[in-house]
């Protein structure tokens, strides 16, 4: 791309004008659309061509796509954003103003936060790879707390404006439901590859009215009519449903899932029938990867598109499986959707039809109906949909498809056991390192050379430094640079005070019983009780940070968030701790927030029980950070252990065999007898302890010692192994050998590279 700093100065300029200001007036909001536009511009001449090279794209089709900031990590891979810092601070402006502009949340977790890695990653790889989503008005809600309570708001991302994407009116196509039909306008995002010159594109729908504004309804003066049908039509594409890991089937998340689907596959067939070739070449030239479930309405979509233009149903499902591919990313009975039958007939009349075609066809493969069926009891199973018909399955980590093959699939597996793979996660090292760390970043290019930034396990080649006092020095102290700054922020916006020489040790990701946030508050209350009682007198001081959002409707999880603000405000007013003890909630965690938290922890917190993490990608940010894993073998982790070492990590708890076995025969009770200190920071649920919450805390409380299922997750059975590994991780801290802990773990982080994830889907799943 061309880049002409003075030229770009000028383009900005006019754009302010435009909008009947100027550098030294705009505020940040119009600053911002005027440099994001006159970005665009630039970049239009590649997005165009890169559209045309290949002739295989592949699609990526997810309900979720957490791209977050788009400002700075654009400008980094176009390679311009030194210029640009220079270009406004001629006119006194700091490029940082652009750190109040909100992340567009258009994505709950790991999930969408995967997708947003994939498309970067592609781009940079040149690899043609499209994402196809929905362009919610509403994304993730924003987290307050009230009294220690999750409060949410809702997130209106578009009141910065949504200067990186443009509305293609002309591409619009029309989905019907039994009911109504509403337009889908599709909004196109360029997709920056890091140095490539490759731009793909992220195809975000918004729903629309057929009329919007109808005259001959208004004449006759059938208002409601009219707030029907906008109401109807804006409803569908209004808000991100807020649930993470659990299923909900309601009316509205399905018809937006058809929504996503219909339109999507409405504008790829109706490229391939401009090209004057169409539905057998097709799957030449169309892959499409199904994220989770929530798009697997794709397929009976595709096949009724595909009959409606006189293509035989047998036909039809054979494309089906050339072109689709599903990757499953949870192994939780309740996030694998399910839909009544009745629902989807009342709805999409033809998708049942369809369904109950694929059914029939299943039947006559003449298999086991208990173990082999798509619709069953009046429900429809999207994930046996998935399986059965997608030309490939995978897992996201070695031990989630170990489990998915043993377990979750199994007679699926057994059927066809070439069917489900293994493509472990990755991160992109752009946003998740160059742009977020940049000095560490400058101190490795500095030793060997350029390149490990597309080609991460390049940085290997830093063993030969890792035992240099010089390079030593250099990543403590770039290390202290980021806590200081993740401090600085902490204490503006949550006004927590954390002393830059404590070890800041963090967990970050949704809450979730499985996550098991509240081993992790039963250790700092039982670290807390320790303190006071004089019983760790080496203990080094440690923050403890906390960030998570609770599904809405998930009372366990707000209940569990109330109790760790519970535990920070008892902690932090006790004058008696505060040299050795913080705790810190931050408020509203999200993309931007990870950034500057990545870089800046001790200690990565990933502790789920194991089997339960398909993968974590939290997990891989803070490894290539520098920072040590305190861990259970699940997901991931068991992947970081053996490319840095599992004596380079603290790993803790039981193996997933050894779950199977414990579960067997628990009795979580018996292990609070068998420790008064653990049973005394439980109590403190039930005796008073906390003011306000009673019920909440309770039912905490019952979450671990009541009923059949009490203690699910392992929590009190871990305990122990966990505190010990805990206090001596703290033991080791500022040690030398810490030092080397963290710095192996960076060296060996190569593997994590989405890079290296979309390079086998391209290979091996894709074929592209
Ligand atoms: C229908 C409700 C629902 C919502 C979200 C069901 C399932 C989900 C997702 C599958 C949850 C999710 O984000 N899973 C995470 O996916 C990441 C990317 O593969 C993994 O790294 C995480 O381990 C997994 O929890």
């Amino acid at each position: 791309m061309y880049f002409d700093k003075n030229e770009f100065l000028n383009d900005f300029e006019y754009l302010l004008r435009t909008e009947g200001t100027d550098a030294e007036h705009a505020d940040t909001r119009t600053l911002y659309n005027a440099l994001s536009k006159a970005v665009m511009a630039k970049v239009f001449c590649d997005w165009e061509k890169s559209g045309r090279r290949a002739t295989r794209r592949c699609g990526y089709f997810s309900a979720e796509f957490l791209v977050g900031r788009a400002i700075f990590s654009n400008l980094l891979n176009l390679g311009i954003l030194q210029d640009i810092r220079e270009v406004l601070a001629v006119r006194g402006i700091d490029i940082n103003r652009f750190e109040e502009v909100e992340d567009a949340a258009l994505g709950n977790g790991g999930l969408g936060r995967l997708a947003a890695c994939f498309l970067e990653s592609a781009a940079t790889q040149n690899i043609p790879l499209d994402g196809y989503g929905l362009r919610y008005r509403y994304g993730l809600f924003r987290q307050t707390f009230e009294d220690g309570c999750q409060k949410e708001l809702a997130d209106d991302w578009l009141k910065w404006g949504d200067p990186w994407s443009v509305r293609k009116e002309e591409e619009r196509v029309r989905v019907d439901f039994a009911d109504f039909s509403v337009y889908a306008v599709p909004y196109d995002t360029p997709v920056i590859g890091y140095k490539s010159g490759v731009i793909n594109t992220l195809r975000l729908w918004q729903s629309e009215p057929i009329h919007p504004f109808d005259f001959d309804k208004f004449d006759a003066m059938r208002g409601e009519e009219i707030a029907r049908e906008n109401f109807n039509a804006t409803e569908i594409t209004a808000v991100l449903y807020p649930n993470d890991n659990t299923e909900e089937g309601k009316i509205l998340r399905l018809r937006q899932q058809y929504f996503l689907v219909s339109a999507s596959l409405q504008s790829i067939l109706r490229k391939q029938k401009e090209g004057g070739r169409y539905a057998t070449n097709l799957c030449e030239r169309v892959v499409l990867q199904l994220n989770d479930t929530h798009p697997v309405l794709a397929v009976p979509e595709l096949i009724r598109l595909l009959e409606k233009d006189g293509i035989p149903f047998e036909t039809a499902f054979e494309i089906c499986r050339k072109i689709f591919r599903f990757t499953n990313h949870t192994i939780m009975g309740e996030a694998l959707e399910k839909w009544r039958g009745e629902t989807v007939k009342s709805i999409l009349p033809e998708i049942w039809t369809v369904i109950g075609k694929i059914q029939a066809r299943l039947e006559k493969e003449g298999l086991d109906k208990e173990k082999y069926y798509i619709v069953k009891d009046g429900t429809v199973h999207m994930a046996n949909l998935a399986v059965y018909v997608c030309g490939a399955v995978n897992g996201v980590a070695q031990i989630h498809t170990e489990i998915l093959k043993r377990d979750v699939f199994k007679d699926w597996h057994a059927w066809d056991e070439n069917k489900i793979a293994n493509v472990t996660n990755g991160i992109t090292p752009r946003r998740w390192f160059l742009l977020n760390n940049p000095k560490m970043a400058a101190e490795i290019t500095a030793r060997i050379g350029q390149g490990w930034e597309t080609d991460l396990p390049e940085l290997k080649k830093l063993a030969a430094y890792i035992d240099d006092p010089v390079f030593r020095e250099r990543f403590v102290s770039i290390k202290r640079e980021n806590k200081r700054r993740l401090a600085d922020h902490i204490r503006d916006h949550e006004g927590v005070d954390i002393p830059e020489h404590f070890i800041f040790d963090v967990q970050v990701k949704r809450l979730h019983e499985y996550k098991r946030q509240l081993l992790n508050a039963l250790s700092v209350l039982y670290i807390y009780n320790e303190l006071k009682s004089g019983n760790l007198p080496d203990f080094k001081p440690t923050a403890f940070i906390f960030g998570a959002k609770a599904a809405p409707g998930y009372y366990l999880a707000k209940a569990i968030i109330k109790f760790i603000n519970g535990i920070a405000e008892l902690v932090n007013n006790d004058e008696t701790v505060t040299d050795k003890l913080r705790v810190a909630f931050i408020r509203n965690y999200n993309v931007s927030y990870a950034e500057k938290i990545v870089c800046a922890a001790d200690v990565s917190e990933q502790i789920s029980m194991a089997g339960m993490e398909a993968s974590g990608t939290g997990n891989m940010k803070f490894m290539l950070n520098g920072t040590v894993t305190l861990g259970t073998l699940d997901g991931a982790n068991v992947e970081i252990c053996e490319e840095a070492g599992k004596e380079n990590n603290y790993i803790f708890g039981a193996t997933v065999d050894e779950v199977a076995t414990v579960k067997k025969s628990y009795d979580p009770k018996k292990i609070l007898e068998k420790n008064p200190k653990l049973k005394k920071a439980v109590e403190s649920l039930i005796d008073g302890t906390f003011e306000g919450g009673r019920d909440e805390l309770k039912a905490v409380y019952d979450s671990l010692l009541s009923g059949a299922d009490a203690d699910k997750y392992l929590v009190l059975y871990d305990f122990e192994d966990y505190i010990l590994t805990k206090l001596y991780l703290n033991a080791e801290y500022g040690s030398e050998t810490f030092t080397t802990k963290c710095l192996v773990n960076m060296t060996n982080a190569g593997k994590f590279s989405a890079d290296r994830s979309v390079k086998e889907y391209a290979e091996h799943i894709w074929n592209i």
